[in-house]
């Protein structure tokens, strides 16, 4: 028996981990739920290649090919930030989910007052391939992270927007 990798007993699949919908929810004024056909109605945005690289070992997984996707601001936009104190869309935080719990977060500076948030997407296609569950679809991925393995999120499943108000802390 190999003592280092032991092999662990797939989980039982369940509808909510077989979905492929994205879902858009939290404080926004209209929460959107998209399936991978409504994503690729979209404009969509095509990537360079890149080498995927964990951030916490520094390993190298493997090189990544072309995505294609729709941008996560686009989405944002339709789906509208709420402001209901003034400046409070500038203080919104974006937490990305995955179906196995991996989060990672986006701010709104970074998205829509950087050049981070252009090449933030929710990629549905590999070199012009569609991507398979196995493959990770939906996947969102951050194209101008130094590391690219933290927010390249297989199995993205929803994003959720809350606003960070001073007085919470
Ligand atoms: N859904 C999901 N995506 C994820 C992770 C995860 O645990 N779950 N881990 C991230 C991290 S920290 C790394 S290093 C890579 C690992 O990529 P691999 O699982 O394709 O080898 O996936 C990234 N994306
Ligand atoms: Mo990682």
């Amino acid at each position: 028996m190999d003592l280092m990798h032991p092999t662990v007993e797939a989980a039982e699949p369940t509808r909510a981990n077989l979905s492929t919908d994205f879902v858009l929810s939290g404080q926004v004024l209209r929460p959107l739920t998209l399936s991978v056909e409504q994503l690729r109605r979209y404009d969509s945005v095509r990537v360079e290649p890149f080498d995927l690289r964990c951030f916490t070992t520094n390993r190298y997984i493997r090189k990544v090919g072309c995505y294609r996707g729709v941008r996560l601001t686009e989405l944002i936009e339709e789906a509208g930030l709420r402001n209901d104190a003034p400046g409070d869309f500038k203080r919104a935080v974006f937490m990305a989910m995955s179906h196995d719990g991996y989060a990672v977060t986006f701010s709104w500076h970074e998205l829509f007052n950087t050049h981070v948030g252009e090449s933030v997407l929710i990629a549905y296609e590999c070199d012009d391939q569609p991507l398979s569950i196995e493959d990770g679809v939906p996947t969102l991925y951050s194209g101008a992270d130094i590391m690219a393995a933290p927010r390249h999120v297989k199995r993205l499943a929803r994003v959720v927007v809350q606003v960070l108000k001073p007085e919470l802390f």
